[in-house]
């Protein structure tokens, strides 16, 4: 009896969990109906922030995070290991998040330069935070032009 009720209230719990990540996913990404992440195991992605442009940068840094995990908690993840090099702002809008600088370094629409996701050097049709990244792979945001 009372091991079915603990069994009951850890199910609970998780389902209460993955709720949880669900809707905290939900916000960053609008209009693509991308699915739940998994939580079940880690995986390690190449991340690397450049000024194509300018050319006045380019690093990289690998990061381990939860399967399903999304572009934008990468870019998060990246800010906090080191934000002299990974920092960013965003903005909200109907597509969900839109980057709007990297350490600084501001979009313009005048100047018509952008942050441009990509995936293995292929630019991504998702914003940051409706991109599910997998293992292995090189994510990229570089300040383009269009
Ligand atoms: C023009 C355009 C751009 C321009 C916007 C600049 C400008 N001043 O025009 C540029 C080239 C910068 C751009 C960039 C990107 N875009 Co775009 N873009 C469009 C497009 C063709 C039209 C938007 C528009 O002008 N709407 C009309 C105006 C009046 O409405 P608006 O709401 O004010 O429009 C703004 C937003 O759409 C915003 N915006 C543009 N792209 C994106 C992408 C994301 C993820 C967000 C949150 C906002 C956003 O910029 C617009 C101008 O301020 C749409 C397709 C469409 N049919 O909507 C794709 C579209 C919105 N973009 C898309 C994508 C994927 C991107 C990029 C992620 C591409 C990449 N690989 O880097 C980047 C954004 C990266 C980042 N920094 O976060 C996708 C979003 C899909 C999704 N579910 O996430 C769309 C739907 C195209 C597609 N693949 O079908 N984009
Ligand atoms: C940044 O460096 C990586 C490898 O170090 C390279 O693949 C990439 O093309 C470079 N990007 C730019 C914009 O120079
Ligand atoms: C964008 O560029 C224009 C022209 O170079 C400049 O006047 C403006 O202040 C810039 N805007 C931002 C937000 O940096």
């Amino acid at each position: 009896m009372t091991a079915d009720r603990g069994r009951m209230k850890s199910l609970v719990i998780t389902l209460a969990g993955l709720l949880l990540l669900f809707l905290a996913s939900g916000g960053l990404c609008r209009g693509c109906g991308a699915p739940p992440p998994a939580i079940f195991s880690r995986i390690g992605v190449t991340y690397t922030v450049s000024d194509s442009v300018y050319k006045s940068f380019n690093d990289s840094i690998y990061v381990t995070l939860p399967q399903g995990s999304f572009f934008f908690n990468v870019m998060d993840i990246a800010q906090t290991l080191d934000s002299r090099k990974f920092s960013f702002t965003y903005t909200l809008s109907v597509w969900g998040a839109y980057i709007t600088s990297m350490r600084g370094l501001q979009a313009n629409d005048t100047q018509r330069t952008y942050w441009q996701l990509l995936s293995n050097r292929v630019p991504l049709k998702l914003g940051a935070g409706c991109y599910a990244v997998s293992s292995g792979e090189s994510l990229e945001v570089s300040f383009s032009k269009y």
